[in-house]
């Protein structure tokens, strides 16, 4: 058990190879890019959230961007911000703890001006890291998951659009598979990241809540009122007009077309390009990319980690 509060660098953890000259080091069972290792430190020591917090909290790739797009939209949306999401890249509207918040700069804590108001935050840290911090406040968490062989093979396109890609080359599917399989994969295990929040959901219903990627595109109207309920912005009858606009507005077809979201520059958080955040955004692509056997491999995982535990998902 790593004592977090004496961890300063990640020179003291353990390390493994992941893809290429990269590798990721392990706090407590999970592993984490060894750039991320002294932000996710600094969360887990110095991060107090506010009663009004709103945590998104997700597995790399399982709908992260657009669960901000959705949040970001309910809460501001009867102020002008709303139409913020045309220019920016929701990455850059809701700050990830461990990115942009702990990161260098801190320039997205401002306590004083928002105890009445909402702060909107991401992270991808795993619940048993945050579980201390989360109980030190009513903070309300919104965790999404997806289906673990799309994740998996959405993350492998993802990584291999990196810069690193020019000198360490790509990331092979195969290496992909037995690097998620084994759980040695930025945010993993995966299985265990989305357990902890599954678990933690049911224990505090009121304060943590789960949505899947498949259920939101099965019926994205119905999830997101569902969402507004649960944050404290509920939608009012004669509100359904608003709710089909920001359906509208958050789909993929209308946020990928945007100039900001289809560029190639690279934001200064992060080392991949702005419209590699945005690739097909369906359900059961990775048909395309894992053969039978790799399916079941990764089905009989999931049956394991998820039906042994009696969360019925992902197959
Ligand atoms: P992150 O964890 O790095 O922030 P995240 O947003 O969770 O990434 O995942 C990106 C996936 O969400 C991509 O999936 P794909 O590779 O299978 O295509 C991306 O296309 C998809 N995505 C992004 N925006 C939307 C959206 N508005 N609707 C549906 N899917 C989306």
């Amino acid at each position: 058990m790593v004592n977090i509060l004496e961890v300063v660098t990640d020179e003291s953890l353990r390390k493994e190879n992941w893809w290429g000259k990269n590798y990721v080091c392990q706090i407590n069972n999970f592993w984490f890019l060894p750039k991320f290792v002294p932000s996710t430190i600094r969360v887990l020591n110095e991060f107090k959230p506010l009663p009004n917090d709103v945590i998104l909290a997700s597995f790399p790739k399982t709908g992260t961007t657009w669960l901000k797009s959705l949040v970001f939209s309910i809460i501001n949306r009867s102020s002008k911000e709303s139409s913020l999401l045309v220019k920016h890249n929701a990455h850059d509207l809701v700050p990830t703890l461990e990115v942009q918040v702990f990161g260098t700069t801190r320039q997205y804590l401002d306590n004083e001006s928002h105890h009445s108001s909402t702060r909107l935050y991401s992270t991808h840290i795993p619940y048993q890291l945050l579980r201390k911090t989360f109980d030190s406040s009513n903070c309300r968490v919104v965790y999404i998951t997806r289906n673990p062989k799309d994740t998996l093979v959405s993350m492998w396109h993802f990584t291999n659009k990196w810069k690193a890609v020019d000198q360490d080359g790509p990331w092979h599917i195969e290496e992909a598979i037995e690097k998620f399989c084994s759980g040695v994969f930025p945010g993993g295990p995966y299985y265990d990241h989305v357990m902890g929040f599954k678990n933690a959901s049911l224990e505090k219903p009121k304060n943590i809540f789960l949505i899947t990627y498949e259920e939101l595109i099965k019926d994205t109207k119905i999830h997101v009122k569902r969402l507004a309920e649960f944050l404290g912005f509920p939608f009012m009858n004669h509100e359904e007009e608003e709710v089909d606009e920001i359906v509208k507005n958050c789909s993929f077809d209308i946020l990928s077309s945007y100039a900001v979201n289809k560029s190639e520059d690279f934001p200064s958080w992060f080392q991949v390009p702005y419209n590699s955040f945005f690739r097909q955004g369906v359900v059961g692509d990775y048909k395309n990319y894992l053969d039978a056997k790799t399916i079941e491999r990764i089905d009989a995982l999931t049956r394991d980690k998820f039906h042994g535990a009696d969360f019925m998902y992902g197959i």
